[in-house]
């Protein structure tokens, strides 16, 4: 069979002009409050992501070096933005494809996230190829090490994070997060860090009740408990993009200022070469391709 790799990520929009097409996909064309609107092409426009958009840039910069070490073509597909999720199928297939392996850069599965990437590629595949579909990667023994490596040593206290849910996801069994505390709990024990927890972050005004605690209130928590220094591990994402440089390094660090926190956080995985290497590896066990020890 004739194997190729489809990788997906969330997209950001490259241009202010861009964002209410952006933010019109993110909500599936149901309406936007307009100062919501203005909102976020505020963030963007204070993020400058008029001369880059961190999270496009450092996709690519991922797929190139994961095709490198695979030796398999490896195709990018965006769930909003450009390149779409279809059009990196229909490449894959056009490379003669025809077993592919989908793998999102989120390690986390929920309904309302990966199984949104998952719908999409099928739709474009069409059966024309043999889906391998990474549902989730939130345990992968690479992941693990490559965050407790990052976190190893400190004497602040950590904070894990990943982007907030509607709570209804809970009634219906997701395992979103579930397996945010599992990954968090795995990098704590291997990093030996004692003083950690969890909270979400990055929700968004729907109008209906989300996953928390979200940050902002587990900093004034932590605060009143004693804690002054912090370490924010952001679990559930893997690189740079507009809800880590807004969510935690303007309005979270904004907030511990004002509480008198000292907040760090960590590097995110990005394209390292130790990330890149763990993501060869998932994709060879989805294709049941040893991978070299
Ligand atoms: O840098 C960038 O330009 C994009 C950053 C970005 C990432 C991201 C990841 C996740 N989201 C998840 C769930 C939701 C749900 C809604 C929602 C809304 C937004 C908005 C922006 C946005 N998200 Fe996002 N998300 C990113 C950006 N997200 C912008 C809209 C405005 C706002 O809320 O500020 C609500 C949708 C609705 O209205 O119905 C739900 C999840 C992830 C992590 C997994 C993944 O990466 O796919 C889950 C990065």
């Amino acid at each position: 069979m004739k194997s190729a790799v489809v990788l997906m990520a969330y997209g950001s929009p490259e241009r202010l002009s861009d964002v209410p097409a952006y933010y019109s996909d993110i909500r599936g064309g149901r309406p936007i409050a307009p100062e919501h609107l203005a909102d976020l092409v505020e963030r963007y426009r204070r993020l400058g992501i008029e001369d880059s958009s961190p999270l496009n840039a450092i996709t690519e910069q991922t797929r190139a070096a994961l095709e490198g070490e695979l030796g398999l073509p490896v195709f990018t597909g965006m769930k909003h933005w450009t390149p779409r999720i279809a059009d990196a199928a229909g490449s894959a297939l056009a490379s003669g494809a025809d077993e592919i392996v989908g793998l999102v850069l989120a390690p986390h599965y929920s309904a309302l996230s990966i199984a949104g990437y998952r719908e999409q590629l099928e739709r474009a595949l069409a059966r024309r190829a043999e889906l391998r579909f990474v549902e989730s990667w939130h345990d992968e023994p690479g992941f693990v090490e490559l965050l407790a490596d990052r976190v190893r040593g400190t004497d602040a206290h950590v904070v894990f994070t990943a982007h907030s849910l509607p709570a209804r996801i809970l009634e219906s069994g997701d395992p979103y997060k579930e397996q945010l505390l599992e990954t968090s709990s795995l990098v704590a024990d291997a990093a030996g860090i004692r003083e950690w927890s969890f909270s979400f972050q990055s929700e968004s005004p729907t109008g209906e009740p989300w996953l928390g605690p979200d940050i902002l209130d587990h900093l004034q928590r932590l605060h009143a408990d004693g804690v002054r220094d912090v370490l924010v591990c952001p679990v559930g994402f893997v690189s740079d993009h507009l809800e880590i440089r807004w969510d935690l390094d303007v309005e979270a660090r904004d907030k511990a200022a004002e509480l008198g926190l000292h907040l760090e956080r960590i590097e995110m995985p990005n394209a390292d070469p130790a990330f890149v290497r763990t993501l060869a590896r998932i994709v060879r066990r989805a294709l049941s391709v040893p991978s070299p020890t």
